[in-house]
Protein backbone atom coordinates (compact mmCIF):
# COMPACT_ATOMS: atom_id res chain seq x y z
CA UNK A 1 0.00 0.00 0.00
CA UNK A 2 1.36 3.43 -1.06
CA UNK A 3 1.29 6.27 1.70
CA UNK A 4 1.91 10.09 0.70
CA UNK A 5 3.49 12.46 2.77
CA UNK A 6 2.39 15.74 2.52
CA UNK A 7 -0.32 19.00 2.39
CA UNK A 8 -2.82 18.88 -1.13
CA UNK A 9 -1.41 22.48 -1.62
CA UNK A 10 1.99 21.92 -2.47
CA UNK A 11 2.92 21.71 -5.98
CA UNK A 12 5.35 18.67 -5.58
CA UNK A 13 2.64 16.89 -3.37
CA UNK A 14 0.21 16.83 -6.00
CA UNK A 15 2.39 15.44 -8.81
CA UNK A 16 2.21 12.55 -7.21
CA UNK A 17 -1.38 12.44 -6.24
CA UNK A 18 -2.16 13.26 -9.70
CA UNK A 19 0.16 10.43 -11.38
CA UNK A 20 -1.32 8.15 -8.50
CA UNK A 21 -4.78 8.75 -9.34
CA UNK A 22 -3.88 8.14 -13.45
CA UNK A 23 -2.35 4.80 -12.65
CA UNK A 24 -5.91 4.16 -10.55
CA UNK A 25 -3.43 3.16 -7.47
CA UNK A 26 -4.99 2.66 -3.99
CA UNK A 27 -3.09 5.09 -1.28
CA UNK A 28 -3.56 6.97 1.83
CA UNK A 29 -2.13 10.51 2.89
CA UNK A 30 -0.74 11.69 5.62
CA UNK A 31 -0.79 15.80 5.74
CA UNK A 32 2.48 17.15 6.43
CA UNK A 33 4.46 20.22 5.23
CA UNK A 34 3.47 23.62 6.27
CA UNK A 35 1.62 24.39 9.63
CA UNK A 36 0.96 20.65 9.16
CA UNK A 37 4.77 19.59 10.34
CA UNK A 38 5.42 16.49 11.09
CA UNK A 39 8.29 16.95 8.72
CA UNK A 40 10.83 17.34 11.51
CA UNK A 41 10.92 14.23 13.14
CA UNK A 42 13.43 11.99 13.45
CA UNK A 43 10.71 9.37 11.10
CA UNK A 44 10.32 11.71 8.72
CA UNK A 45 13.46 13.01 8.30
CA UNK A 46 14.86 9.28 8.15
CA UNK A 47 12.44 9.62 5.41
CA UNK A 48 13.84 12.98 3.19
CA UNK A 49 16.61 14.39 5.38
CA UNK A 50 15.85 17.24 3.69
CA UNK A 51 12.39 17.70 5.49
CA UNK A 52 10.27 19.04 2.24
CA UNK A 53 7.38 17.13 1.21
CA UNK A 54 6.20 15.15 -1.06
CA UNK A 55 7.61 11.78 0.48
CA UNK A 56 6.25 8.42 -0.49
CA UNK A 57 6.11 4.85 1.11
CA UNK A 58 5.18 1.71 0.34
CA UNK A 59 5.70 -1.52 2.13
CA UNK A 60 9.11 -1.08 3.49
CA UNK A 61 10.68 1.41 1.16
CA UNK A 62 10.39 5.54 1.29
CA UNK A 63 11.60 8.09 -1.37
CA UNK A 64 11.78 12.00 -1.52
CA UNK A 65 11.80 13.81 -4.56
CA UNK A 66 8.91 14.58 -6.37
CA UNK A 67 10.57 13.49 -9.82
CA UNK A 68 12.38 10.61 -8.51
CA UNK A 69 8.66 9.74 -6.85
CA UNK A 70 7.12 9.89 -10.48
CA UNK A 71 9.63 7.63 -12.06
CA UNK A 72 9.41 5.35 -8.92
CA UNK A 73 5.51 4.70 -9.62
CA UNK A 74 6.23 4.39 -13.44
CA UNK A 75 9.19 2.01 -13.43
CA UNK A 76 7.39 -0.25 -10.79
CA UNK A 77 3.24 -0.10 -11.21
CA UNK A 78 3.29 0.72 -15.38
CA UNK A 79 6.58 -0.12 -16.48
CA UNK A 80 7.57 0.51 -20.31
CA UNK A 81 4.31 2.13 -20.94
CA UNK A 82 4.38 5.80 -22.60
CA UNK A 83 4.22 7.41 -19.20
CA UNK A 84 8.25 6.72 -19.00
CA UNK A 85 9.19 4.96 -22.22
CA UNK A 86 11.41 2.27 -22.21
CA UNK A 87 13.49 3.09 -25.01
CA UNK A 88 16.88 5.05 -24.18
CA UNK A 89 15.99 8.37 -26.73
CA UNK A 90 12.63 8.62 -25.74
CA UNK A 91 13.20 8.40 -21.70
CA UNK A 92 15.67 10.64 -22.07
CA UNK A 93 13.66 13.23 -23.35
CA UNK A 94 11.12 12.60 -20.60
CA UNK A 95 13.90 12.81 -18.31
CA UNK A 96 15.56 16.32 -20.06
CA UNK A 97 11.75 17.84 -19.58
CA UNK A 98 11.69 16.20 -15.87
CA UNK A 99 15.01 18.36 -15.02
CA UNK A 100 13.88 21.38 -17.00
CA UNK A 101 11.25 22.04 -14.78
CA UNK A 102 13.21 21.57 -11.48
CA UNK A 103 15.81 23.44 -12.60
CA UNK A 104 14.69 26.10 -14.68
CA UNK A 105 10.63 26.67 -15.43
CA UNK A 106 9.67 25.68 -11.37
CA UNK A 107 11.58 28.53 -9.94
CA UNK A 108 10.62 31.67 -11.46
CA UNK A 109 7.00 29.96 -11.37
CA UNK A 110 7.31 29.43 -7.79
CA UNK A 111 8.51 32.88 -6.81
CA UNK A 112 5.48 34.79 -8.89
CA UNK A 113 3.08 32.02 -7.10
CA UNK A 114 4.75 32.76 -3.73
CA UNK A 115 4.53 36.46 -4.17
CA UNK A 116 1.27 36.66 -5.87
CA UNK A 117 -0.91 34.48 -3.70
CA UNK A 118 0.77 33.74 -0.43
CA UNK A 119 1.95 37.29 -0.04
CA UNK A 120 0.06 40.60 0.88
CA UNK A 121 -0.22 42.85 -1.87
CA UNK A 122 1.41 45.83 0.16
CA UNK A 123 4.34 43.44 0.99
CA UNK A 124 4.40 42.45 -2.51
CA UNK A 125 7.71 43.48 -4.71
CA UNK A 126 6.28 44.16 -8.50
CA UNK A 127 9.69 44.90 -9.87
CA UNK A 128 10.63 41.33 -8.88
CA UNK A 129 7.24 39.70 -10.21
CA UNK A 130 6.72 41.61 -13.60
CA UNK A 131 10.85 40.23 -13.62
CA UNK A 132 10.03 36.46 -12.67
CA UNK A 133 7.05 36.73 -15.11
CA UNK A 134 8.66 37.55 -17.70
CA UNK A 135 11.81 34.61 -16.89
CA UNK A 136 9.38 31.96 -16.94
CA UNK A 137 7.20 33.37 -19.50
CA UNK A 138 9.98 32.24 -21.93
CA UNK A 139 10.52 29.23 -20.31
CA UNK A 140 7.01 28.37 -21.10
CA UNK A 141 7.29 29.67 -24.70
CA UNK A 142 9.66 26.62 -24.92
CA UNK A 143 6.85 24.47 -23.70
CA UNK A 144 4.68 25.59 -25.86
CA UNK A 145 6.72 25.48 -28.80
CA UNK A 146 7.66 21.44 -27.72
CA UNK A 147 3.83 20.50 -27.78
CA UNK A 148 3.58 22.06 -31.13
CA UNK A 149 0.84 20.30 -32.97
CA UNK A 150 1.36 17.10 -30.77
CA UNK A 151 -1.82 16.78 -27.90
CA UNK A 152 0.92 16.62 -24.58
CA UNK A 153 4.60 17.74 -24.65
CA UNK A 154 6.01 15.13 -25.64
CA UNK A 155 3.21 13.57 -28.42
CA UNK A 156 0.47 11.70 -28.22
CA UNK A 157 0.00 10.82 -24.79
CA UNK A 158 0.87 12.35 -21.66
CA UNK A 159 4.57 11.39 -19.96
CA UNK A 160 5.70 12.30 -16.72
CA UNK A 161 6.86 15.41 -18.34
CA UNK A 162 3.32 16.65 -18.11
CA UNK A 163 2.61 16.04 -15.14
CA UNK A 164 5.80 17.90 -13.87
CA UNK A 165 4.99 20.99 -15.93
CA UNK A 166 1.29 20.42 -15.54
CA UNK A 167 1.14 21.10 -11.73
CA UNK A 168 2.43 24.81 -12.60
CA UNK A 169 0.31 25.60 -15.52
CA UNK A 170 -3.14 25.60 -13.33
CA UNK A 171 -1.18 28.52 -11.63
CA UNK A 172 0.03 29.93 -13.76
CA UNK A 173 -2.87 30.83 -15.73
CA UNK A 174 -5.20 31.00 -12.66
CA UNK A 175 -2.81 34.14 -11.18
CA UNK A 176 -3.17 37.83 -12.56
CA UNK A 177 -0.43 38.09 -14.47
CA UNK A 178 0.05 39.99 -17.44
CA UNK A 179 1.09 36.34 -19.32
CA UNK A 180 2.53 36.30 -22.94
CA UNK A 181 -0.20 34.89 -25.38
CA UNK A 182 0.88 30.96 -26.00
CA UNK A 183 -2.51 29.30 -27.33
CA UNK A 184 -0.52 26.29 -27.84
CA UNK A 185 0.25 26.11 -23.99
CA UNK A 186 -3.39 26.93 -23.41
CA UNK A 187 -4.90 24.22 -25.05
CA UNK A 188 -2.57 21.59 -23.41
CA UNK A 189 -3.68 22.90 -20.51
CA UNK A 190 -7.44 22.52 -21.14
CA UNK A 191 -6.77 19.22 -22.77
CA UNK A 192 -5.32 18.43 -19.07
CA UNK A 193 -8.06 20.55 -16.83
CA UNK A 194 -10.31 17.70 -18.83
CA UNK A 195 -8.74 14.46 -17.01
CA UNK A 196 -10.50 14.05 -13.72
CA UNK A 197 -7.42 13.74 -11.99
CA UNK A 198 -5.40 16.45 -12.78
CA UNK A 199 -9.03 18.26 -11.94
CA UNK A 200 -9.06 16.91 -9.03
CA UNK A 201 -5.54 17.32 -7.31
CA UNK A 202 -4.43 20.53 -9.46
CA UNK A 203 -6.90 22.95 -10.68
CA UNK A 204 -8.16 23.86 -7.21
CA UNK A 205 -8.74 27.41 -5.96
CA UNK A 206 -4.91 28.81 -5.14
CA UNK A 207 -3.75 28.60 -1.71
N1 LIG B 1 12.80 19.20 -5.12
C1 LIG B 1 11.81 18.86 -4.13
C2 LIG B 1 11.21 20.15 -3.61
C3 LIG B 1 10.25 19.86 -2.47
C4 LIG B 1 9.68 21.16 -1.93
O1 LIG B 1 10.24 22.25 -2.12
N2 LIG B 1 8.56 21.02 -1.20
C5 LIG B 1 7.94 22.17 -0.59
C6 LIG B 1 6.46 22.22 -0.96
S1 LIG B 1 6.20 22.37 -2.72
C7 LIG B 1 8.03 22.06 0.91
O2 LIG B 1 8.22 20.98 1.46
N3 LIG B 1 7.92 23.20 1.62
C8 LIG B 1 7.99 23.23 3.04
C9 LIG B 1 6.75 22.71 3.72
O3 LIG B 1 5.72 22.48 3.06
O4 LIG B 1 6.82 22.56 4.94
C10 LIG B 1 10.74 17.95 -4.77
O5 LIG B 1 10.53 18.06 -5.99
O6 LIG B 1 10.15 17.11 -4.08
Amino acid sequence: MITVWGRTTSSNVMKVLWLIDELALPYTRIDAGGAFGRTDTQHYLAMNPVGLVPVLEEDDFSLFESNAILRYLANSHVPGTDWYPAAARERAEVDAWLDMQQTTLGPPVGRVFVGMVRTPPEKRDMAAMTAAVAEAGRYWAMVDARIGDGAFLLGDTPTLADVAFGVHAHRWFAMPIDRPELPVLRAWYDRLLARPPYAKHCAQPLA
